[in-house]
């Protein structure tokens, strides 16, 4: 049973007020997996909802960055690599967070909360943080085009793209100084290579020793990244309404970067990174580069545009969205980033079709839900085979499956809302689901 199974992993993952990615691979707070994670857990449990964000933002700098990993103290460093050691440093509140950033899908997910359970007073609460959170990335990160960088691979989400590899070539890497744990979990050609997480290694320590500044040998402007800091610009929008704030400059700014998106990303039926030392555009076949559907302002003819390469280049009608296109040389199904199907990824086309095109956003549905029925809750599926790769139980592979179910149903079957946080919710007794949120 699908939706049990999904809340039974999030139970197991919760940690509190929040919840683990993995207990093994992840075992601490990631940024945008809480944002995923809140969006399904927000179909059976508003409240973890709340709290998974309320507890992110809880560790936002004061430069309104919120940090890529919020780490348990409770968890021994040897636990993850890079831990809070080589990170070296402490938000306001005490914790010891990362310093770099993810894609800011947070908005959305506040917002996708909020519908689930209509709260002002945490969109009210949660609204400023959001504001600063958006405010940071336009005075650190904002480019003369108008365009948002990420300053390491980790920051785009799709950490392994093969769209780095160019950029990534310019990068001297780090040969000695560390040890990886992700292989002690999932195989080692399923991850990154040894030589990948030597630039990884290298580009955050440069970064760290900025003071979390400077941008180092790797600046890209990432379609992904740039569309959900236009997404969340639309959804201020709409929560600044409920919050009584002027939503005009939300309005306005979703505009602006979705106008710099098609005259700097665009081209040939699909968004492309550009490298922003070397001022080109990142040719290549990543499904990054269909996520702009989710902007709602995007011109009728790009639209139409990504669709034809959706279904022409990443067999869309066939299954569910490889992260990079199967007729590339790169693609590789079982690699982490380089080809397999993730349900987060192909959440975020989904919901920019499902108004667009609800013919396609339906077999997408129905993929998503019939890889995990067939491979369990895994990080990633090989899409030709919808067999499961990398780590088992993930946290945000169930979260979304709760929410498509919950909007799509399940094997054709209209499921309300409501029913899936029936069935989900009856398996988990209230005083389990803590409230505590950090002050
Ligand atoms: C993966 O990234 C982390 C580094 O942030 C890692 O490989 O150790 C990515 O898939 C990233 O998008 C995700 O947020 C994270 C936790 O699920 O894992």
């Amino acid at each position: 049973m699908i939706p049990r199974d999904a809340v039974r992993v999030l139970v197991a993952n919760w940690d509190g007020s929040y919840t683990v990615p993995s207990r093994r691979l992840y075992p601490h707070q990631w940024s945008w997996d809480s944002a995923f994670i809140a969006i399904g857990n927000a179909r059976w449990a508003p409240r973890r909802a709340r709290s998974e964000l309320l507890s992110l933002f809880g560790a936002q700098w004061r430069d309104g960055r919120v940090p890529h990993i919020v780490f348990n103290p409770k968890v021994p460093e040897g636990a993850y690599f890079p831990g809070p050691e080589f990170w070296e440093s402490r938000a306001p509140s005490g914790s010891a967070t990362s310093g770099i950033v993810q894609p800011p899908v947070h908005a959305l997910a506040a917002w996708k909360t909020h519908l689930a359970e209509p709260d002002p007073a945490f969109l009210r609460r949660i609204y400023p943080k959001l504001v600063a959170q958006q405010a940071f990335l336009r005075a650190a990160r904002r480019s003369e085009e108008g365009l948002i960088s990420i300053l390491h691979p980790w920051e785009s989400g799709m950490d392994n793209s093969p769209a780095w590899d160019l950029p990534l070539k310019a990068v001297q890497p780090a040969t000695s100084g560390f040890v990886r744990r992700d292989l002690e979990t999932v195989s080692a050609d399923e991850r990154p290579t040894d030589r990948d997480y030597e630039r990884y290694v290298a580009i955050a320590r440069a970064y760290r020793d900025s003071g979390y500044r400077r941008p180092g040998a790797f600046q890209v402007e990432d379609p992904l990244f740039n569309a959900a800091y236009g997404v969340a610009e639309a959804t201020l929008a709409k929560i600044a309404e409920v919050c009584g704030a002027d939503p005009g400059p939300h309005e306005r700014e979703a505009a602006a970067i979705t106008e710099a998106m098609v005259e700097h990303l665009y081209e040939d039926g699909l968004f492309h990174a550009r490298d922003v030392l070397s001022g080109c555009l990142i040719r290549s076949s990543s499904a990054a580069g269909l996520t702009p559907l989710m902007l709602p302002g995007l011109p009728r003819e790009i639209v139409n545009a990504l669709i034809g390469t959706a279904l022409d280049r990443f067999a869309l009608k066939d299954g569910i969205l490889p992260s990079f296109s199967p007729s590339a040389p790169e693609f590789d199904p079982a690699r982490y980033w380089r080809g397999p199907s993730w349900i987060n990824l192909t959440w975020l086309v989904w919901h920019g079709l499902k108004e667009r095109r609800p013919d396609l956003a339906a077999p997408l549905a129905n993929e998503m839900v019939n890889a995990v029925t067939r491979s369990g809750f895994r990080e990633y599926f090989d899409p030709l085979t919808l067999r499961g790769h990398g780590c088992r139980d993930f946290s945000w592979s169930a979260a979304l499956i709760l929410d498509v179910i919950a909007e799509h149903g399940l094997d054709g079957l209209a499921t309300a809302g409501g029913e899936v946080g029936e069935q989900a919710g009856s398996l988990v007794e209230p005083h389990e689901v803590s409230d505590q949120v950090p002050a």
